[in-house]
């Protein structure tokens, strides 16, 4: 495919069978200021490494759908102000037109799928927004996730969703929800939401024989591990709960829609909390990036 760039590090693991794990790219052009985003994107591809696998970090640059970004890449995309935010829809123009931008979970996830990658590391994905009975908003990642399949490694979906209407049409979906190590669903910042998680399971072993048993079924689709942010870094959910509807709040106070939701709510998050929530932000992709290695290994050893 002559758009989808490999990058070398990338190409040898995949012909050697050895593990790889995909990482997105908006969490850095729209999920956290500069520097803290660069900083966080090397850190998450270190973590990866010394888990034993192969980073592949994913983003459009001039046209190309890369593979494993270079550091000077992937320095620049995180320096660059005003990126494309690219999900399912925007992938193919962005690409025609040869332009830039991020990958959001559901974009991350195609891009994974076409360079043969099974297990894709993030934050929190995007679901169905508070107030979606009126904006219609839910976020094209749940879709991703009922037809594409890789195994997606979050903390939940992000705490300024509505929870429980997101894991209602995950399940619709047919989509596989496993919470790692507890019974509950974890909530991004907090490793509690209150809500059962529909599904648990303890080993990265266990979720890497899942994903394989789904294929063997002929399902399409992937599976969302819900891994929940270690206690020593969490916020607990009561405390950032009058937050989240003060800036849900103001986001619509300002008439703030679609793509810019989300962005818009996590900066507003970090400004009221003096930039706790950008610090458990970190902390729990740092987590999900060990996981999913693991999960990388388990799976290329069968
Ligand atoms: N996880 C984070 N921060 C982020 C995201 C995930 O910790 O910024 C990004 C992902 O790319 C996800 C997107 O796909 O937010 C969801 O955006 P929306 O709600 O507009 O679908
Ligand atoms: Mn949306």
């Amino acid at each position: 495919m002559k758009f989808l760039t490999l990058s070398p590090d990338v190409r040898k693991a995949r012909d050697l069978g050895a593990p790889v794990v995909a990482l997105e790219s908006t969490i850095i052009t729209h999920g956290m200021p500069y520097p803290e985003n660069l900083e966080t994107a090397r850190q998450v591809e270190r973590t990866v490494r010394e888990a034993g696998a192969t980073p592949a970090t994913i983003a459009v640059l001039n046209g190309q759908l890369n593979i494993g970004l270079t550091d000077a890449q992937l320095a620049r995309l995180a320096r660059t102000p005003d990126v494309a935010k690219l999900s399912r829809a925007d992938l193919a123009v962005c690409l025609a037109r040869g332009g830039t931008g991020s990958t959001t979970v559901a974009a991350t996830m195609i891009a994974a799928h076409l360079a043969g990658i099974a297990v894709f590391a993030t934050g929190g994905i995007g679901g169905v927004h508070r107030g979606a009975e009126q904006s219609f908003d839910i976020s094209a990642d749940l879709q991703e996730l009922a037809q594409t399949p890789v195994t997606v490694v979050s903390a939940g979906a992000k705490a300024i969703l509505d929870l429980p209407k997101t894991l209602e049409l995950l399940e619709t979906l047919g989509v596989p929800v496993i919470a790692v190590g507890q019974d509950s669903f974890p909530a991004f910042w907090s490793a509690q939401s209150g809500l059962p998680a529909p599904l648990r399971m303890d080993h990265a072993g266990q979720i890497a024989a899942a994903h394989r048993m789904r294929a063997q079924l002929g399902l399409p689709g992937g599976q969302l591990v819900a891994n929940p942010i270690p206690e020593a870094h969490e916020i607990p959910a009561s405390r950032l709960a009058p937050l989240i509807a003060r800036a849900s709040r103001e986001a619509d106070d300002q008439g703030i829609t679609g793509k810019a939701v989300s962005p818009y709510l996590l900066k507003r998050l970090g400004d009221l909390t003096g930039g706790q929530t950008l610090k458990a932000n970190i902390a729990l992709v740092l987590n999900n990036a060990r996981l999913a290695a693991a999960i990388a290994a388990e799976l290329v050893r069968h």
